[in-house]
């Protein structure tokens, strides 16, 4: 087959206007003859798409990462209206705010509860990345799904879970939202459809996608009008490189499923670069790949990623399909708690720990007079009084018992099983006073 006779799916601007298959097309099968702009603001440039596609173009600018403030432009250009020149009210700010700093201040407590030995095992933090989780999460509706990786506790806060049951899970306790058996990799929560942390990275993609499907399932073949609901999968770009992903992507185009792949390219995966170690590094460019909306846009600054995850959620609920989102973000700590932190550029740490997503919202809310600095005072107080609390909660938690310990797990070890009522038995009776060997 001729190159010229390959037909191109194009992205699906997630704006609904229309363009020429003609330039889309051009945008796609000439995608290096572009200016030099660097598409990752890492130590290493990128060439880039100077992409004709239809999304906004704070969206679309080559260079990716742009104030605030630019988003505000884009908008401005849209509207007359001065309440519509801003893309929160005030309440909304409040929220993602809110949201932000517990998930930044959980983190900082967790290092210190790891280095004073309160936590077991890996825990990697998620310091620098809130925008994400934040911009995507706290837009979905309690039915919906997340799905995460090892770097989880965020994720579970923004989607409801109580930190008190987050940082309980974290030191092992029965109150934790597994019940101790979980730990920092492993969160889960059925309640608040929380469908797992995963410690393999790409796992929870299929999981992610299974979900999406049952959405659909009960929609169409169940019957069930209401069931408009969405999941949301995030992992990093290193993750991308695996073969999961690729088979997801091609199994929610197909199906035309309710999902959003969002991934959290902090650049790094532990101590390997990503233009190192991926063909292309614009993860974005698969979406269309497979015939789905790609979108790069700055995970530093949550109004722009919440802009695209509102499009993203809206399409998925009116079942038009996945979306890629790819977030261009940065961890502001070592990859885990054990992790020195020492490959990295200073520079490049320095350069992303300026754009602190915090930082950039709290000085659009000023700039815009939406709130004051007693006001954010009140909200960081707000935050610590509940982190201490969930601390003083998990302290004063009981760990699990010990026959809990071949709970859920399927396999029958000798001297243990499920009994004829169905619940756990534990026939050997020195097991639950320790003295047995498992
Ligand atoms: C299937 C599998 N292979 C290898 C690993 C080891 N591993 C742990 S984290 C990691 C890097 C993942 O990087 P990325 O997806 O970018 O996520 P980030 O840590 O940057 O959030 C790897 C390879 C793993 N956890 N699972
Ligand atoms: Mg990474």
């Amino acid at each position: 087959m001729s190159f010229s006779t390959i037909k191109i799916i194009q992205p699906v601007s997630v704006t609904s206007t229309k363009t020429t298959a003609r330039s889309q097309e051009k945008s796609l099968l000439d995608p290096l003859k572009s200016n030099n702009n660097s598409f990752l603001v890492s130590t290493n440039k990128l060439r880039s798409i100077s992409s004709k596609s239809n999304f906004p173009s704070f969206i679309r600018r080559s260079s990716s990462i742009s104030a605030v403030s630019d988003v505000v432009k884009e908008k401005k250009l849209k509207s007359n209206s001065a309440i519509s020149n801003l893309l929160i009210t005030k309440e909304e700010g409040l929220v993602l705010y809110e949201d932000m700093v517990l998930g930044r201040a959980f983190e900082d407590m967790c290092a210190q509860m790891y280095y004073r030995g309160k936590m077991f095992g890996f825990v990697h933090l998620y310091n620098g990345q809130e925008a994400v989780s934040t911009g995507f999460i706290k837009l979905l509706k309690k039915e919906d799904s997340v799905v995460s990786t090892y770097r989880d506790h965020v994720h579970a806060l923004s989607k409801g879970v109580p930190a008190r049951e987050v940082m309980s899970e974290l030191f092992g306790k029965a109150t934790g939202c597994c019940r101790g058996q979980g730990g920092s990799m492993h969160m889960f929560s059925k309640e608040h459809n929380l469908i797992g942390g995963f410690a393999f990275i790409g796992e929870g993609i299929p999981v992610a996608t299974g979900a999406a499907f049952t959405s659909r399932y009960k929609r169409e073949v169940l019957k069930q009008a209401d069931c408009d609901y969405v999941t949301c999968a995030f992992f990093g770009d290193g993750t991308c490189n695996n073969g999961q992903f690729f088979e997801c992507l091609n199994m929610a185009a197909l199906w035309k499923l309710p999902i959003i792949f969002v991934v959290e390219n902090n650049l790094w995966a532990i101590g390997m670069s990503h233009l190192r170690s991926t063909s292309d590094p614009e993860i974005w460019k698969k979406g269309p790949a497979f015939g789905m909306p790609g979108i790069h846009v700055d995970g530093m600054d949550v109004l722009k990623v919440r802009e695209v995850a509102k499009e993203a959620v809206d399409r998925a609920r009116r079942g038009e399909g996945p979306t890629l989102i790819e977030c261009e973000t940065y961890r502001l700590r070592g990859h885990s708690l054990a992790d020195p932190d020492e490959l990295r550029d200073p520079e490049e740490k320095a350069k992303y720990g300026a754009r602190d997503p915090i930082k950039a919202l709290k000085k659009y809310m000023f700039e815009n007079n939406l709130v004051t600095e007693v006001e954010l005072k009140a909200v960081e107080k707000k935050i610590d009084e509940l982190i201490e609390d969930a601390v003083e909660f998990a302290e004063a938690s009981p760990h699990p018992e010990r026959s809990q310990l071949l709970e859920n797990v399927f396999a029958d070890p000798k001297g243990f099983g499920i009994g004829p009522d169905g619940k756990y038995r534990c026939e050997d009776p020195k097991f639950t006073q320790g003295t047995a060997h498992v």
